[in-house]
């Protein structure tokens, strides 16, 4: 008796990683919103590869740039530090690979993607997205 619930203990174990497995997020869509008069609405795509989050943000008429970005704590009504780095806006695009982290694991958090005028004008944001489910948007 002692073995048979250990086997189904781990049947159950087993049917929930499975689940878990299955349940991680493959890909989400941030909405960028243009803030302080900018017009750069856009979108920060977020797709798993592996291990590593690909991060690809798209502001269309974003101007040549260089605009910095970030993943920031916090959210865009509340930006806090910075806790990842993204590659630079330049021309409305940026394409960042972020090792060793999964969408799931943001998704956990509160953080906000965030674009900033220019190295030069930091506090000013020119757009900014919730790192949030669809559902919950
Ligand atoms: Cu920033």
């Amino acid at each position: 008796m002692k073995k048979l619930s250990f086997l189904l203990s781990c049947l159950a174990l087993a049917a929930l990683s499975t689940a878990a497995a299955t349940a991680a997020t493959a890909s989400l869509t941030v909405k960028l919103s243009a803030e302080n008069g900018s017009g750069e609405n856009g979108t920060a795509t977020l797709t798993q590869a592996g291990s590593d989050v690909k991060v690809v943000i798209d502001i269309p008429h974003g101007p040549a740039g260089p605009q910095p970005a970030h993943i920031h704590d916090g959210t865009c009504a509340g930006i806090l530090g910075v806790a990842y780095g993204l590659g630079s806006v330049a021309n409305g695009s940026s394409t960042t690979v972020l090792k060793g982290l999964t969408i799931d694991q943001l998704l956990a958090g509160k953080y906000a993607i965030n674009v900033h005028k220019s190295t030069s004008d930091m506090g000013n944001y020119v757009t900014c997205g919730n790192i949030v489910k669809p559902s919950s948007m």
